[in-house]
């Protein structure tokens, strides 16, 4: 009988060691690498161990130490591993989830393990791939103990080394990693287990999780989070500056599956979203993802469509432009999640994407109705990136087709110059039909080209920058340039020397020339920047004396020319009408003919003025648009192009 319990034993023993020796031929099966982060890895697998027991409820504080030797030591205060012994190994149910491949969560009973890592059958390949590990469990007032060498034979039974208060309870392991397996590094970094470590108790709500460093700097930190994931946004946004208070907190359960999401947008473009599956990042996405991001484009373009942010004919929002922005956590607790991808960090399991909807979706629209505020900042933001993305995309198409110069109505628009060389050649852009008539007769034709630009399509009170770009007019002049734009801008091949603006000096006038200098700062900036463009500056005044007909610029020219007028001269003093009612004699005398005009060339500051004025204009709803552009009729007047 003993002879038979001695036999079951040893064969047991030898099984397990013969798996164990699996893990020591081919650890990177086992835990990726053995490079520092296989070496990080060990305290992972012993960490989730911990952390399994937190989610069970029953373990509230977590401890990593960092010892002298670099060997780590991670406490808990769960139930503890239980101790009895396990009727299918013969040996403590200790031993064998230390000794036995892929023990873990099966020996225990009830529950599943939803940890990461190899899902809580971790411990015995940490044993497998340590000099030595000690395990201590405090249960019925006693401290039980067992210790393992060289790739986790134990030294002897699991037994009691002491007594212990009989309401403490938990279980500490150390181990010490083989440096004949970590050939690389045995040497931690506070840093990586304090990134990490701190994660896990975002992750964990209310968990409280302390690492310590015994080594020459002694350090310590400690991570206690009652608001979790939520507080992981407010750190994430802490360097960026939100555009709302609330951050959003979403939690629900459904089929035994526990969805967790917090998200608040900031002023930046970028978004910065995360995902977690047990606590495992899931870098690739997956179904949780997918489901929680398609929930909050749905909500948000119906929530505009509803309030009128956004209009029929709108295009609807989507993923990327409702991403704008956008920091957001997601976490979801799966008793079998599956991963695919090529880093097996992908969620796979299809019934997660209408779980992690339906949650979502629920709680984020009752949150844009209780929040009416933010979520007009939420939505307005969006709109504005959408807005950016169609604007972009006409500009790439617009670019594709610059070779397109004998498009059908192209001409129409268009009165070229006859010089095919750029350094000779101007383009006027006049404002209005009328002007635009008198100028292509009064020009010369070698040299200037004209392009009419009808103002009341280029009103800016209503043209974004993305209908202006559906302009036919300013198509026109995209591609009149010949430069391209964007990606495939090429200052080379600009067509013209010198780009005129040829505007009136009043509001319509000087939206106009908002509007160009803005789709220039946006679009061609090297133009700006290389000096071609200019504004024509019409006379305001005429005078008259004798045969003597004299244009000047404004009253201080006038006054000027007056005092060098001999005493008792006549003289007649008109002011200029606007450019529609000049004829053509009289627009290339006072504002085209190279030798008598004077044009103002535009700088890259006046560019930009243009832009931050656009931009306000575009900022704004319609009621504060319009009294912006009341008040601010001068200043944009006075852009002083
Ligand atoms: C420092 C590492 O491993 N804690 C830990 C592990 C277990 C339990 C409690 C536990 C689990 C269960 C029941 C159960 C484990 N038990 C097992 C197994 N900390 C650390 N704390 N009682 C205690 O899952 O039912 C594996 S891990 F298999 F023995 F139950």
């Amino acid at each position: 009988m003993e002879d038979k319990v001695n036999n079951s034993y040893d064969s047991s023993a030898i099984q397990v060691l013969e798996g164990l020796e699996a893990v020591r031929k081919r650890p990177g099966m086992y835990i990726g690498s053995t490079s520092s982060k296989g070496l990080h890895h060990l305290v992972w697998e012993i960490v989730d161990n911990a952390i399994d027991e937190a989610l069970a409820g029953y373990c509230t504080h977590i401890e990593v130490t960092i010892n002298k030797d670099n060997s780590i030591t991670v406490k808990d205060d769960g139930r503890g591993i239980p101790v009895d012994i396990h009727p299918k190994t013969g040996k403590s149910t200790v031993e064998t989830v230390y000794t036995v491949l892929h023990a873990g969560g099966k020996f225990g009973g009830g529950g599943y393990k939803v940890s990461g890592g190899l899902h809580g059958v971790g411990a015995s390949v940490v044993n497998a791939l340590s000099d030595w590990l000690e395990v201590k469990v405090y249960k019925n007032g006693k401290v039980y103990y067992q210790r393992y060498q060289t790739g986790g034979h134990p030294v002897e039974d699991l037994k009691v080394i002491d007594s212990c208060d009989v309401n403490r309870t938990g279980t500490t392991v150390t181990f010490k990693p083989d440096d004949q397996i970590f050939t690389e590094t045995t040497v931690y970094d506070y840093d990586v287990l304090k990134t990490r470590l701190r994660e896990l108790a975002f992750l964990n709500r209310g968990l409280r999780i302390t690492l310590y460093d015994d080594r020459e700097e002694p350090k310590k930190d400690t991570f206690c989070y009652e608001g979790g994931i939520r507080e992981y946004v407010e750190m994430l946004n802490k360097s960026k500056t939100p555009i709302h208070n609330t951050i959003i907190d979403v939690t629900g359960v459904m089929d035994d599956i526990s969805l967790e999401v917090a998200l608040q947008y900031n002023e930046s473009y970028n978004s910065s979203i995360y995902s977690f599956v047990n606590n495992i990042t899931t870098p690739e996405g997956g179904t949780h993802e997918e489901g929680v991001r398609r929930a909050l484009t749905r909500v948000l373009n119906k929530y505009a469509v509803a309030n009128n942010y956004l209009k029929d004919k709108d295009s609807p929002l989507t993923g990327d432009d409702v991403k704008e922005g956008l920091t957001m956590i997601i976490s979801i607790k799966h008793p079998n999640p599956q991963f695919e991808g090529q880093t097996k960090t992908k969620l796979g399991n299809s019934e997660v994407r209408g779980i992690a909807d339906k949650i979502f979706s629920e709680a984020f629209e009752r949150f844009l109705l209780e929040h009416p505020d933010e979520a007009k900042i939420i939505v307005e933001k969006a709109i504005v990136a959408s807005r950016a993305r169609v604007a972009a995309k006409k500009a790439r198409e617009i670019t594709r087709r610059k070779g397109d110069l004998d498009i059908t109505n192209f001409y129409g628009k268009l009165s070229d110059c006859k010089s095919k060389d750029a350094s000779i050649s101007e383009i006027f852009l006049v404002e209005g039909d009328s002007a635009g008539g008198s100028a292509i007769k009064g020009r010369d034709s070698m040299t200037q080209a004209i392009l009419p630009l009808r103002g009341k399509i280029l009103n800016v009170e209503k043209a974004r920058l993305d209908r202006a770009l559906s302009n036919e007019e300013i198509r026109t002049i995209i591609t009149a340039f010949g430069t391209g734009i964007g990606e495939e801008f090429d200052l080379s091949k600009l067509r013209y020397n010198k780009i005129i603006i040829m505007t009136d000096a009043d509001v319509d006038g000087s939206h106009i020339r908002v509007l160009l200098l803005t789709l220039f700062y946006r679009f061609f900036k090297p133009i700006v920047e290389a000096g071609h463009v200019y504004a024509a500056q019409p006379p305001l005044f005429v005078i008259k004396h004798g045969k003597t007909i004299k244009y000047v610029l404004n009253e201080q020219e006038r006054d000027e020319y007056l005092k060098t007028l001999a005493p008792n001269t006549k003289y007649e003093i008109a002011r200029m009408k606007g450019l529609g009612e000049m004829d053509a004699e009289e627009l290339n005398e006072t504002t085209m003919d190279i030798n008598k005009r004077v044009l103002r060339q535009i700088t890259i500051d006046d560019a930009v003025a243009a832009d931050e004025v656009f931009s306000q204009l575009m900022g704004e709803e319609v009621a504060p648009r319009r009294e912006f552009i009341e008040n601010n009729a001068t200043y944009v007047g006075n852009l002083d192009i």
